[in-house]
This record gives C-alpha cells, sequence and structure tokens, in this order.
C-alpha cells in the first residue's frame, strides 16, 4: 500500500489536513506523481483489458507514448455507453481472484453499471473519504450516522468505511425506520451525519412532527451529496438540524463518495487528484475548457485496480479551479454540479437546469424546498410546470393571497430564467419524500 498513515486525525482543530502530503503538494510535484500513476495504469489496462487495448490500438498508441500528465489528451475517452456494452466484466482489470467486493451503480435506464474493487481499491477509497471527513471537522471523539443506503449503492458502504478509517465512531443507520433514527441521535449523541440532501430535509421535517427540536440533538457536522444541491438547500438544512453542511461528490463508476469534498472555506470542493485525475471539456468538442468555465468533468483513475478507466466521461458540469486554497490544500476544485449535460432541459429553447429553478424557489421565503418540475410538450410547444409545496406558516385559507404567491413565483423565475412557467402550489406535506436520491424532473416529451 502506497498511502500513508494519517497524520493529524487525533487533533480537534478545524484546519486539520488528513494527508498533507497528498493534499498539499506543489503543483510540479503534484503532476510528477501523476505522470508516473498514469503511465502505469496505461500499462496496466493495456494489458488486462481488451476493450482499451483495442481503442488504443486502432488509434495507433502504445504504452510508451504516454509519458507524462499532459499526455492524456491523446488516450481515448470510456462513456458509460462502453460501460454498458461490456457489462458485466469486459472493463474490469484485475482477475476475479483479486476482486473483494462489487457495487452497481442505480442507473434509471438499460444495465446497471457493476464495478468491482480489489483490497487495495478498497483501501485507497477508505483513505480519500478519511481526508474528507477531516476536511469538514470530523475527529476520533465524533460518533457519525451513515444514512445512505446501504447495498449495491456505493453511499453506505463508502461512507462506513471512511469514518472506521478515521477513527470516529460509525453507526450505521441507512435509510428508512427516520424515528428510529431521531431516537438514536438523542439517546447516542450522535455528532456527524451522512446522507442526501434530501433525507437531511426529511429528517428535519420528521423531527418537527415529532416535535422534537435541533436542540434536542447533537449534530454539528454532516456530510451531504449524491444529488445535486444548492447553497439555499444548505443554509435550510443548516438552520433546521442545528449543524454545518458540507458537499461531498463521487460517483460509483469512479469509486464512489470521496472523490471531492469541501474544506471550511467552501469556495468548492477539493479533488483527490492523485487517485482521480480531473479534466473538463466541452460536451460536444471533447476540447478541453479553462479554468471558470463550465464543462464537462471527465476522470482517469490513477490507481484503481479492479476497474480503472481512462478518461470517463461523467457527464457532470461543473468548474475547476486550480491554485492554493485558503485551507492550505492545493488540490483542484470543482464548482458545484450544475446539472448533467444529459439533464439540463431545453424549454423553447433556453436552457434550465433544475438546479436554477430550485434557487430560484429557495430565494422566496414562502416557498418550502419540495417541489417538481413537469416538462411536457402541446402541439409543438414545451411547457413546464411547478409543482411547489408552500411552508406550513404561508399555507393560508385566502384565496387572493395565494394568488399573489404564485404570480410571485411566476415572474421571479421570468426574470431570473427567462422561462414562463405555470405553477401549482401545493400544500405542506403533498410532495413525495425522498431518501436516497431525490428526483425533481418529470419530463413528458421523453415519453412520446
Ligand atoms: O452518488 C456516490 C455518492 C454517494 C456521492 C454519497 C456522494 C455521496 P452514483 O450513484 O454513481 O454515486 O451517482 C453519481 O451523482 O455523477 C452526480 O451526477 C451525482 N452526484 C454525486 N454527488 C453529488 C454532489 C454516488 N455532491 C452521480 N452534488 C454523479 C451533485 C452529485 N451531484
Amino acid at each position: 500500500m502506497n498511502y500513508l498513515l494519517p497524520l493529524q486525525a487525533q487533533t480537534n482543530t478545524h484546519t486539520m489536513i488528513w494527508n498533507p502530503s497528498k493534499e498539499c503538494m506543489s503543483r510540479d510535484e503534484m503532476m510528477a506523481l501523476q505522470s508516473k500513476r498514469l503511465r502505469k495504469i496505461v500499462n496496466y489496462v493495456y494489458h488486462n483489458v481488451q476493450f482499451y487495448r483495442n481503442k488504443m490500438q486502432v488509434m495507433d498508441l502504445r504504452p510508451d507514448d504516454i509519458h507524462t500528465i499532459e499526455d492524456i489528451q491523446k488516450l481515448p475517452f470510456t462513456t458509460k455507453q462502453d460501460l454498458r456494452d461490456n457489462y458485466p466484466f469486459g472493463l474490469q482489470a484485475a482477475p476475479n481472484s483479486e476482486i473483494v467486493r462489487i457495487h452497481a451503480s442505480s442507473g434509471t435506464t438499460g444495465k446497471p453499471t457493476i464495478v468491482g474493487y480489489t483490497r487495495k481499491d478498497i483501501g485507497v477509497w477508505s483513505e480519500v473519504f478519511a481526508r474528507c471527513l477531516s476536511s469538514f471537522g470530523v475527529t476520533r471523539d465524533d460518533i457519525f450516522s451513515v444514512a445512505y443506503g446501504y447495498g449495491l449503492f456505493t453511499g453506505g458502504l463508502g461512507a462506513h468505511y471512511g469514518v472506521e478509517q478515521l477513527g470516529a465512531t460509525v453507526v450505521p443507520t441507512s435509510t428508512g425506520n427516520t424515528e428510529k433514527h431521531i431516537r438514536l441521535l438523542q439517546d447516542l449523541g450522535i455528532t456527524g451525519i451522512a446522507c442526501t440532501p434530501s433525507y437531511a430535509l426529511y429528517l428535519a421535517e420528521t423531527m418537527e412532527k415529532l416535535g422534537i427540536t435541533k436542540d434536542d440533538i447533537h449534530l454539528r457536522i454532516g456530510a451531504f451529496g449524491a444529488e445535486p444541491w444548492t447553497d439555499k438547500m444548505r443554509a435550510e438544512i443548516e438552520e433546521r438540524l442545528g449543524l454545518k453542511a458540507y458537499n461531498i461528490y463521487g460517483l460509483s463508476e469512479v469509486t464512489g463518495p470521496g472523490v471531492s469534498y469541501e474544506c471550511e472555506v467552501q469556495h468548492g470542493s477539493h479533488i483527490n487528484e492523485d487517485h482521480f485525475f480531473p479534466e473538463l471539456i466541452d460536451s460536444k468538442t471533447l476540447q478541453p475548457v479553462g479554468d471558470g468555465e463550465v464543462g464537462e468533468l471527465v476522470f482517469t483513475t490513477l490507481s484503481k485496480e479492479g476497474m480503472p478507466l481512462l478518461r470517463y466521461r461523467t457527464k457532470d458540469l461543473t468548474t475547476l479551479t486550480h491554485g492554493q486554497c485558503a485551507c492550505g490544500r492545493t488540490n483542484v476544485r470543482m464548482g458545484r454540479i450544475m446539472g448533467r449535460s444529459d439533464d439540463m432541459l431545453i424549454i423553447r429553447g433556453i436552457n434550465v437546469f433544475p438546479s436554477q429553478i430550485e434557487s430560484v424557489i429557495l430565494s422566496l421565503e414562502e416557498f418550502a424546498p419540495q417541489y417538481m418540475i413537469i416538462v411536457d410538450r402541446q402541439g409543438l410547444l414545451d411547457t413546464i410546470k411547478v409543482q411547489v409545496e408552500l411552508r406550513p406558516e404561508f399555507f393560508v385559507d385566502d384565496f387572493p393571497a395565494m394568488e399573489r404567491k404564485k404570480k410571485l413565483l411566476i415572474e421571479k423565475l421570468r426574470s431570473v430564467l427567462s422561462i414562463s412557467a405555470q405553477v401549482d402550489l401545493l400544500p405542506p406535506g403533498s410532495i413525495e419524500r425522498s431518501q436516497g436520491k431525490g428526483n425533481h424532473v418529470i419530463d413528458n416529451r421523453k415519453l412520446v
């Protein structure tokens, strides 16, 4: 194993960095490490994965042609479709005897994506997750509830191993049975929680129904991810659960949660780029885009043994920022996921991301973060309807007052996003809650 022992896990300061030798490298040192690992991984997949050997041969490329990390642009891309076409084990590089675990990504259409991990892969994953937790301020004294789903989804077990690696106490609550969870939060004095932002809100709502306030629990840190969320949503969760909320990002194909994580500065999420090399490309031209510009995130796994991937196109849209952060880390930062190149809605020619609609909704105090966006086509015209719950204190039996609120949201959506949307106001509690990843969009146009 070439990863280092925890360096500062015992301290109680908030600026602790789990592995400074990997999180605070100079750019030259990082590029040297990445170059070395890239050469090794390209050689490894060339000799162990028929799919990559074929692709490289078609491009007249040999492992010897790759010298530095900058040569990555010579390599072929990998897509979700490639994983489907090679289902289940076609992209696995290690022999079955070395695989100790398999996860599968949910995938709404077609076959799931199967990802096999060697023991070393699980070790790296635990290490990178421990870096995230440490960056959020978690210490060995914390008791941490993992309320991501356990099972084929990488959220539960990924976070579980990370908490253990850091040395905090893990409580594997998983999803479901929220009342029991709340009881454990109180009785065990649980101080940290990892779950989707949707579930965090559901938890807050259930607590409120039970008459339990944030002062009755002891949560101080939340590790939220697996779905897009906004700063408005962050503020809401922090207020209702009485904790500090951090973003954690990842995807099964690349490892699971822990690919990137916020620090206390919260200006983007640091990518564990010694293991997952990021590129940002224009989805159409496939050419690189610069710092600060929006593009599609692409990852090359630099150390994975089970299923290494070259230039995997995530479809996630974000920005990258190089340069040292005020927290002391030098690892490149990615912005919030603004959407996926495949879930951008084009409404009468205007590009709209669900997260933009969420931001508009939450900028108005009347509305709760529970909403659905329904897109349809009438004749040749796209229509968009936003169904949104009112907060209980604003839900009144007064028709003109309700109409005014509706108009307010319609106007704000028009002025901020240049779309004219229909709005349905719903009573509190009427939209189905999600315990895992929330779904906010129904696009009926795809069904025709
Ligand atoms: O969602 C892994 C994960 C678990 C990440 C727990 C964070 C916390 P998948 O099921 O393969 O893996 O889904 C990956 O989810 O490509 C993004 O579109 C989205 N996603 C994950 N984290 C975030 C985040 C897990 N923090 C897909 N913000 C990714 C926005 C996220 N989107």
